[in-house]
């Protein structure tokens, strides 16, 4: 089973994750793991904490001589903001302790503050801030880089691109090719494939920055070379399409997830939105036409293209904050602000990537199996097989 957690604070040491159950012999290209670790960092609308921070992996266990080993993975990401906060967040209490930390007692409407202080008890909501924050995505992007060495040996590969920034919206398609080279384009600012949307949406953040306001957006993750039958149809808890719908919702921000034309597909008919089915005699595989479905049909995949979108609501963090209640004098008062990003659509892509290719490798290896990863593939094409005898 492959599993997955993170540890670590917005402004503490380090993040770290874990992960465990990607068999033994996966190599491990850590150029790779870095290169995505830069790109959720980049995206027209960040804040000054990217400045500071330059995002990288070092394993401390479960790959050796570049090659996983079948023991649990542990990875570390340094915060380097760290040092400005080490008298604020100690892990040992000491003399003085209290008069360093930096409290937070004004909840910003959206954030965890709040309901965060009343779950801990808390009057100061510091602590919860320090682990809702989207920082702790960089550990998810690190362990997402694996399951996408993973996917890799077996042809697949998840991408995304940026659907919509406030109200600009990417009005057409885009094919595998243009979101190929948005994703290894590194100076795109806000990774669409379309030049005058994203001008557009470019225009949109500025705007919010001026305002002092912040913007949300669309994005989209495409999955390619996934085989048919991952997930089960037979419960509820197996569901593909719900899996990967969670793993979406639960990155920072996200409010709504659409698979394929979801959204679309209920306010029209029947004969309009499902995906017809053919033949290719010559490849000795079923065919669509159109891919509505976004790949996954009765909670299981049917070999098209995964297709999920995930919705992003405006961050919290205002620079002319919105009114809230102070913790202790329970006083009308404006909401913290420290510093922050303007926009985090492109990040969110990534982060998105990274959650995909973990929930779809897990399925993978629940159908598939095997300690090696030799014994992987040996079970996967014998699946293969039995498709083209299908
Ligand atoms: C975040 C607030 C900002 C973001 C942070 C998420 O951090 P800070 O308060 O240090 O300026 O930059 O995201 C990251 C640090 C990151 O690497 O993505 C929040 O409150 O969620």
């Amino acid at each position: 089973m492959l599993r997955f957690v993170t540890a670590g604070e917005s402004h503490g040491q380090a993040l770290i994750a874990w992960i465990s159950g990607l068999p033994a012999g996966v190599p491990i290209d850590l150029n790779f793991v870095q290169r995505e670790l830069h790109r959720r960092q980049l995206g027209y609308g960040r804040g000054g904490r990217q400045k500071i921070e330059k995002d990288a992996p070092d394993i401390l266990s479960g790959v050796r001589h570049g090659k996983t080993i079948g023991a649990p993975i542990a990875l570390r990401i340094q915060n380097r903001d760290w040092p400005n906060w080490e008298k604020a967040l100690p892990v040992e209490d000491a003399e003085g302790a209290e008069e360093a930390q930096r409290p937070l007692t004004a909840p910003r409407p959206g954030h965890a503050d709040l309901a965060g202080a009343l779950k801990f008890n808390w009057h100061d909501a510091r602590y919860v801030l320090e682990r809702a924050s989207a920082r702790e995505t960089a550990a998810r992007v690190a362990a997402g880089a694996l399951a996408k060495l993973f996917l890799r040996e077996f042809g697949a590969a998840v991408l995304s691109h940026t659907i919509a920034v406030g109200r600009a919206r990417l009005d057409r398609q885009a094919s595998w090719e243009e979101i190929q080279a948005v994703c290894s384009d590194l100076e795109s600012p806000l990774r669409c494939v379309d030049a005058a949307a994203q001008a557009r949406m470019k225009a949109e953040v500025d705007e919010m920055l001026r305002a002092g306001d912040s913007v949300g957006g669309i994005f989209e993750v495409v999955a390619r070379g996934i085989p048919a039958g991952l997930g089960s149809h037979a419960q509820w808890d197996e569901k593909l399409d719900a899996r990967l719908a969670r793993a979406l919702m639960s990155i920072q921000a996200v409010k709504a997830v659409e698979i394929g034309s979801g959204v679309a597909n209920a306010t029209t008919y029947g004969s309009q939105v499902q995906d017809e089915i053919h033949y290719d005699a010559a490849a000795r595989r079923f065919t669509r036409s159109s891919n509505r479905a976004g790949g996954l049909e009765g909670g299981i995949t049917n070999g098209q293209d995964i297709v999920l979108r995930g919705y992003l609501k405006p961050i919290s963090t205002l620079r002319r904050p919105l009114l809230t209640v102070d913790l202790k004098s329970k006083e009308a008062v404006k909401a913290a602000y420290e510093r922050s990003d303007v926009c985090v659509v492109p990040a969110a892509g990534v982060i998105g990537e990274s959650m995909v290719a973990l929930e779809l490798s897990g399925a993978f290896l629940e159908k598939f199996g095997g300690d090696s990863l030799h014994e992987t593939r040996r079970n996967f094409e014998g699946y293969q097989e039995q498709l083209d005898q299908f």
